[in-house]
């Protein structure tokens, strides 16, 4: 897809704040850190429009980025981040939950997962969950820049074992070097553009 135009539009917390025209919504989900926001930059190549770090917990907000005047992507903030507070982990939780759950525009959901580890309890739990509402997704695996072929290939299938995907739910990627980009788009278009998710 060429990318005339990349736009951060808002910051929600709730669904009244949310954008009320615009597009469908392609969301990105999965653990503090994983890589959600860099994989957006990548994507729209982009260096810094949505803001990333190495620390945990970066991006609090659930952030609208409104892509060829045509559709949004979704930034959410991760799940699992040991060191926030109990009670803004709720809060945290019931926020993400709301715009899964509820969102009409949402058309596919990028759940995002480290492909050096297996999927944590909170991945596991995660993938059931969307299978369980009905949310069409696809997992994308992050940061295989740091292996070596034959690794990601060894990962991959221990992921698709335990989430029990199929062999196209799962693409490898690199926010490092663009490896696994093209495959990304061709999902997001297929959801988009087409209306096949
Ligand atoms: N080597 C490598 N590093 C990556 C990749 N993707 C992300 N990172 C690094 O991982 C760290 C976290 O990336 P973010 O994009 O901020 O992660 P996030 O999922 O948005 O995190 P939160 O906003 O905290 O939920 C940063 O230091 C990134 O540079 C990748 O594909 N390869
Ligand atoms: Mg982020």
């Amino acid at each position: 897809m060429i990318i005339k135009s990349a736009e951060f539009v808002l910051s929600a917390v709730r669904q009244n704040q949310y954008p009320t025209e615009g597009g469908r919504e392609v969301a990105f989900v999965g653990r503090s850190n994983v890589g959600k926001s860099s994989l957006i930059n990548k994507l729209l190549n982009r260096r810094r429009l949505a803001h990333t770090s190495s620390q945990p917990g970066k991006t609090q907000t659930i952030n609208f980025y409104h892509i060829n005047q045509a559709f949004y992507f979704v930034d959410l903030p991760g799940y699992g981040y040991a060191k926030v507070a109990k009670e803004q982990k709720s809060t945290w939780g019931a926020m993400i939950e709301e715009y899964l759950l509820k969102r009409p525009q949402l058309v596919l959901v990028l759940m995002l997962v480290d492909l050096r580890h297996p999927p944590t309890k909170l991945d596991v739990a995660t993938a059931e969950w969307l299978l369980h509402i009905g949310r069409p997704f696809v997992v994308v695996a992050t940061k295989a820049d740091k292996l070596s072929r034959a690794v990601q290939a060894k990962n991959a299938s221990v992921i698709r074992k335990e989430l029990g995907l199929s062999v196209d739910s799962l693409i490898a990627t690199s926010a490092e070097t663009g490896y696994g980009i093209e495959a990304v788009w061709e999902r997001i278009e297929q959801a988009v553009v087409e209306g096949v998710f």
